[in-house]
């Protein structure tokens, strides 16, 4: 018995620190307002696209993409981040229709934050769009590789396993 609450206890400890250790969805920096807003709908496409978040972004690796109703990228340059927010130059807009709005931007505790929004061009513009999505679907998705948190799951899981396969043998 004493030997099946060693073992029981070692599992739910690695459970917990595996847990620990994944990722954790979007409880950090949240967004709090954008330009344009959410599912808002205009008449001629702004000149930036700004996420602004509830505290400091960290630098590294910001995405911002704008994907056109015709799967084209319609955003122009890199993003860049300016304190709690997170912007990118908007090419002049083609096809009325909704616009996705994508990003990833990373915590100031380091976490990833990514979400999608959308806005309606109601008039249509002369704009010429950047590559299309359907081109680039490796480094337009989530991108954040789900591999390194795997690998640290399965060894600590692993670990947990060994201590708790000793700990009844030596019982
Ligand atoms: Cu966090």
């Amino acid at each position: 018995m004493r030997r099946l609450a060693l073992t029981l206890g070692a599992i739910v400890i690695t459970l917990l620190t595996t847990f620990a250790f994944a990722p954790t969805a979007s409880a950090h920096s949240a967004l709090v307002s954008s330009d344009p807003a959410d599912g808002s709908s205009v008449s001629a496409g702004p000149p930036t696209v700004t996420l602004t978040f509830n505290e400091p972004l960290q630098e590294s690796f910001p995405a911002l993409t704008v994907v056109g109703p015709d799967r084209n990228y319609w955003q122009d340059g890199e993003p860049t981040v300016t304190g709690r927010s997170v912007s990118t130059q908007l090419r002049e807009l083609g096809p009325a229709g909704e616009y996705l709005i994508n990003y990833r931007v990373t915590s100031a505790d380091g976490h990833p934050v990514e979400g999608q929004l959308t806005f309606t061009l109601t008039t249509a513009g002369q704009g010429t769009p950047g590559a299309s999505v359907d081109d680039d679907d490796e480094s337009s998705s989530s991108g954040i590789p789900v591999w390194p948190f795997i690998v640290v799951a399965v060894v600590v899981f692993g670990g947990g396993l060994a201590v708790a396969l000793r700990l009844q043998r030596r019982n």
